[in-house]
């Protein structure tokens, strides 16, 4: 599907913050893809023979060989694929090695926090998330400025390996809004991340992969919904 001897098949969900990652790199490297749609409460035969130790969306299948975890997903498809599109990765080793730094940083501590501030099982849990998210916030609003060096994106003119990490978010930014009344980047707190999150989002290549968040708040309803009968079944 790639072009000449390459074919690849992701499996994903369309609301996954870490499968439409991996679908923003396929995109902006304008490599073409099988976008095969699981179902996580009857994950296919191929879901768990490909990712047997997690389980989990997004893998992606390259002439038959699987690759797990998003960030790796993405550096894999910049590695294979080197000439194809732009480059995500700085090439610099040093700061091919801050970005991994802060791709990391997205997902260990700025998610995380972010999912405890809605997700908590008490009203402290939700508060202390809520107080690490702003700390995240904070570390991240100085990384982009670090980075953009006052361009448009993390990756200078162009968007890099931190915009497709943190870009995937930016969906669930707007839906987030709409059903906690809290934007996890504001105007207020991080003023060139809100900047960044519109910029980002009205990319072509964006715009052709981030759901809408309309479509995310009725499916993160449904979601706590079901989690809710779970709970009182039990
Ligand atoms: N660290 C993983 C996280 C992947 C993940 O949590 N995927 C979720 C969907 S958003 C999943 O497949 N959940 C199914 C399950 O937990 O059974 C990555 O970056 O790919």
């Amino acid at each position: 599907m790639a072009g000449s001897g390459h074919e690849l098949k992701l499996l994903g969900t369309w609301a996954s913050p870490f499968a439409l990652r991996v679908k923003l790199a396929l995109g902006f490297k304008v490599l073409s893809y099988e976008d095969v749609e699981e179902d996580l409460r009857n994950k296919s035969d191929l879901l768990l023979s490909s990712n047997p130790v997690h389980e989990k969306v997004p893998v992606l299948i390259h002439n038959g060989k699987p690759i797990c975890e998003s960030q790796i997903i993405v550096q894999y498809i910049d590695e294979a694929f080197v000439g194809t599109g732009p480059s995500l990765l700085p090439a610099d080793p040093y700061e091919r090695a801050i970005a991994r730094f802060w791709a990391a940083y997205v997902d260990d501590k700025l998610l995380a926090s972010w999912l405890q501030s809605f997700r908590g099982k008490t009203e402290e849990e939700k508060a202390e998330g809520l107080k690490q998210t702003l700390a995240a916030v904070e570390h991240m609003e100085a990384a982009f400025k670090e980075f953009s060096k006052g361009k448009p994106f993390f990756g200078g003119d162009s968007v890099g390996y931190l915009d497709v990490t943190l870009g995937a978010l930016v969906a669930w930014v707007h839906a987030g809004e709409k059903l906690y009344g809290f934007r996890l980047f504001d105007a207020t707190r991080s003023p060139l991340l809100n900047a960044w999150v519109e910029r980002f989002g009205a990319l072509d290549a964006a715009k052709a992969v981030l759901p809408e968040a309309d479509r995310l708040v009725d499916y993160a309803k449904m979601r706590q919904a079901d989690a809710a009968a779970a709970a009182s079944n039990n």
